[in-house]
């Protein structure tokens, strides 16, 4: 299962900035080829730190973590649904994705211009403005692609499945300053103003600044402008949780991995992410919990301990089960 984000917002809130800085935090998380697919798109490994641990236990080879694609959807102004900017060439960047992060400028520095001209004066209130008019414009997307619809019905009437815009989860990524970063109240507000979806808070310019550095680096420079909080980790988390998602792990000497499914899937659906064929043929998986065995500290200990379950097509999976399937093609 791929999870793919799109990134949208006004010009200028630094969305660009933001991705660049994911992609290549992504790259220093973990040793994996991510990529940047186009200049637009980017590949990032979901921080786990369960892979770090199962690779020293199995003395594995080769880590794989769960990914995210994320989109840098340029060309969101006000009328863009119109036309206007790069029109409505975004919309079907949006449409691909499963969830939107709509970036939003809570920084202040008039030399950076503002979309609407404006000097800085209130972030609350430029804020709520900038958010209305990207979604106003999400929302006329979605009128418009209606009434499409509704044309074309008469002539086919054939069920069509279109992905609104304004059905897609949204996470709102605030843009702040050095100052706002550690602004309790603003933050609450912030927060307040696009409840009850999720609100994340993130210094793009520092995030920027720290692009060659280590993951202790990184931690040392951030944590002296007082934040604790890795912006990356905390998106993909967001986005994990609005969109009922969760994750398993396969572990070995020659991968440990990890792997993306919704709440609520079957083992069979569980293997089906690995390879089909794991679906079709599916007859049991051997599930171990990964607290189990972090506790007991290897895979027979678990065994011994009567840990280690084999679970039928029925199963549920849980956060953190640790799978091998059996199947027969
Ligand atoms: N002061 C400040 N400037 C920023 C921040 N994020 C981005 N910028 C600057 O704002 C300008 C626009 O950023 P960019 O990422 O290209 O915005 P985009 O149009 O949303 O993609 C660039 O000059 C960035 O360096 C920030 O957090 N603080
Ligand atoms: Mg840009």
């Amino acid at each position: 299962m791929n999870l793919k984000i799109g990134i949208v917002g006004l010009p200028n809130v630094g969305k660009s900035t933001l991705f660049n800085a994911l992609t290549n935090a992504g790259a220093l998380a973990a040793n994996y080829p991510f990529a940047t697919i186009e200049p637009n798109v980017g590949i990032v490994p979901v921080p786990d730190e369960r892979l770090d641990v199962l690779a020293k236990m199995y003395e594995t080879e080769k880590i794989v973590p769960a990914t995210v694609e994320f989109v840098d959807i340029a060309g969101l102004v006000a009328g863009a649904s119109k036309g206007e900017g790069l029109g409505n060439k975004f919309l079907a960047h949006i449409r691909e994705c499963q969830a939107i992060c709509h970036v939003v400028r809570a920084f202040v520095n008039d030399d950076i211009v503002r979309a609407d001209q404006k000097v800085e004066t209130d972030i609350l209130a430029q804020a709520k403005d900038d958010i209305d008019i990207i979604n106003l414009e999400l929302q006329l997307a979605d009128e418009e692609t209606k009434a499409k619809i509704a044309a074309k019905r008469k002539k086919d009437p054939s069920d069509e499945n279109v992905p609104f815009l304004t059905e897609k989860p949204v996470i709102y990524m605030f843009n702040v300053d050095e100052n706002g970063l550690t602004d309790d109240g603003l933050k609450e507000k912030l927060k307040a103003l696009v409840a009850p979806n999720e609100a994340i808070f993130v210094n793009a310019k520092l995030e920027e600044e720290m692009s060659d550095m280590n993951r202790a680096e990184r931690k040392e420079f951030l944590e002296s402008y007082g934040v604790k909080n890795d912006a990356l980790g905390e998106l993909i988390k967001a986005a994990y949780s609005t969109l009922g998602l969760q994750s398993f792990l396969t572990a070995g000497k020659k991968e440990c991995r990890a792997w993306t499914i919704k709440k609520g899937a079957t083992a069979p659906e569980a293997a089906g992410t690995i390879h089909t064929d794991f679906e079709r043929g599916f007859i049991a998986a051997e599930v171990m919990k990964y607290s189990d065995l972090v506790e007991l500290g290897s895979e027979q200990n678990v065994k011994a301990a009567g840990k280690l379950a084999t679970v039928g097509k029925t199963y549920i999976m849980e956060e953190g089960d640790i799978v091998e399937f059996k199947f027969n093609v």
